[in-house]
């Protein structure tokens, strides 16, 4: 398992090497691609949004990426006044290694910090947060 993890980050990696080039075209160096990864690990959270915290602004792509054999989903749980996700904001679960799903940083989200939850594992602590900032 640690193998085919360091495995992983090496491809993340590469991935995030042509989307900073391809970001690097633009003059200020936006949007850029956040990518998030769904992780299993040892420990008393074994399963766990990598990174924790990431923030974002409108015009930035978020893309979680399936990164363990267990299923996940991404919920966008509790949101900050204004935004216009709904409480039921979700992906489908993610059941194979390497599938993404990605969300566009637009209109819909206003700037402050949204807890994103796994619904299987939001008991055992599988959460994240993000948070939204720049001009609205
Ligand atoms: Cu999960």
């Amino acid at each position: 398992m640690f193998r085919s993890k360091i495995a992983m980050t090496v491809v993340l990696a590469s991935s995030f090497a042509l989307a900073a080039s391809a970001g690097a075209q633009a003059s200020t160096g936006r949007p850029h691609l956040i990518t998030v990864n769904l992780i299993e690990q040892p420990g008393a959270k074994p399963f766990a949004f990598d990174p924790l915290k990431f923030t974002a602004q409108r015009g930035d792509t978020l893309r979680f990426v399936q990164a363990s054999s267990t299923m996940h989903n991404v919920h966008f749980k509790t949101q900050p006044n204004g935004a216009k996700l709904g409480s039921s904001f979700a992906s489908p679960y993610l059941t194979k290694k390497g599938q993404t799903f990605t969300v566009l940083i637009d209109s819909r989200f206003t700037n402050g910090t949204y807890e994103i939850m796994c619904d299987p594992h939001e008991s055992i602590g599988m959460h994240a947060f993000l948070t939204v900032q720049g001009q609205e």
